[in-house]
């Protein structure tokens, strides 16, 4: 028997309400294809991007208890004993263009977390409306880069642990900058890939300032593990590989993805990341015509026991074509 992991997150096929109403172990539900600005509780968390293909699913976390919630300032969050969930939307009819609202969205974050007692950041995701709006370093992802840098404010150099973090397209439409985040007392290991370049490194073609997270930490908590992945995407090198080949660009991240998982076990010598039924997978899918291939190629190349869910979201450099992201056990060996 593996521990318990103190994190608990599954996709379910049960309605959000029948989830925030029953149980007293829920940290957060996740609803796709609703706007963010409509919480009704704040562990509930609707997310704009649409999920394609069927069962529709909602995304449960759980964890020990007993789970506090409230709001500070446009943040709302759910705090279990050992980890935090909060959220933030903003609404960008009123809050100003992408940078300045990046910028907000990550200064209440830091705020919020200045005063929890789970300061750390393992994980954060962020969706961004018509991310790929605007040319060269107008672009609404570089922009949103460029508030994240003015709010976070640390010289890459220092190496402070960062976050794992995804950053995704929304349908434009949907004018909400959504962040949400997990939060523990201890910060998690930080992971890079061998097979990429550190994203904080990433040379100046790509925006004036390089995006900040970690490929992946890793969370231990009660001689539990878990791989908390960061959106992982057709990158070799700085270099987009694959352009305009969908199966190509899911299997190489795949790759980077198993690359990830390898330099895991390195650090933590005795663990194993495992594709198995604890873990769950995110696949963003651009166009969603290409939903069947990316579906085919998964199923032929990663294990059938992880559950996963297809979402419709842009990537943030207009090259890319899917995007993969998860959270994945990490089991003692022998
Ligand atoms: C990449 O590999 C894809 O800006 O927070 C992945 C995960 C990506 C997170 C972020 C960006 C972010 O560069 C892009």
């Amino acid at each position: 028997m593996s521990e318990l992991l103190s994190l608990r997150a599954s996709y379910q096929e049960s309605s959000a309400d029948q989830w925030l109403s029953g149980s007293d172990d829920v940290l957060a539900v996740f609803e796709f294809g609703r706007s963010p600005l409509d919480s009704v509780d704040p562990r509930h968390v609707p997310v704009a991007l649409n999920q394609l293909g069927s069962p529709k699913m909602v995304e449960v976390w759980r964890c020990g208890g007993p789970i506090k919630t409230g709001s500070w300032d446009k943040l709302r969050f759910a705090q279990g004993e050992q980890m935090t969930m909060g959220h933030i939307a903003l609404d960008l009819r009123r809050t100003g263009d992408m940078r300045e609202s990046s910028r907000l969205a990550y200064d209440i974050l830091q705020t919020y977390l200045q005063q929890s007692p789970h300061q750390w950041p393992l994980k954060i995701w962020n969706y961004i409306p018509g991310i790929n709006q605007g040319s060269g370093d107008e672009e609404l992802y570089r922009q949103f880069c460029l508030g994240r840098a003015d709010a976070v404010l640390t010289d890459p150099a220092d190496r402070p642990p960062l976050p794992a973090a995804t950053a995704i397209g929304s349908p434009a439409e949907v004018p909400a900058l959504q962040v949400y985040f997990l939060a523990a007392a201890l910060p998690g290991l930080d992971v890079e890939n061998p097979r990429q370049v550190s994203a904080w490194r990433y040379p100046r073609q790509y925006g004036p300032k390089s995006p900040l997270f970690s490929r992946g930490t890793v969370l231990r908590l009660n001689g539990s593990q878990q791989f908390l992945i960061s959106g992982t995407a057709s990158v070799v090198g700085h270099q987009t590989h694959h352009e305009n080949q969908v199966a190509n660009q899911l299997s190489e991240s795949l790759r980077n993805v198993w690359s990830l998982l390898e330099e895991g076990h390195r650090l933590t010598g005795d663990s194993h990341a495992q594709l198995d039924s604890e873990g769950m997978l995110k696949i963003y899918i651009r166009d969603p015509e290409h939903l069947e291939l990316i579906r085919t190629t998964l199923d032929a190349e990663a294990p059938a026991e992880i559950p996963r869910i297809y979402l419709q979201g842009d990537i943030c450099r207009d090259n890319l074509l899917t995007e993969i992201d998860g959270i994945v056990s990490l089991r003692r060996a022998g």
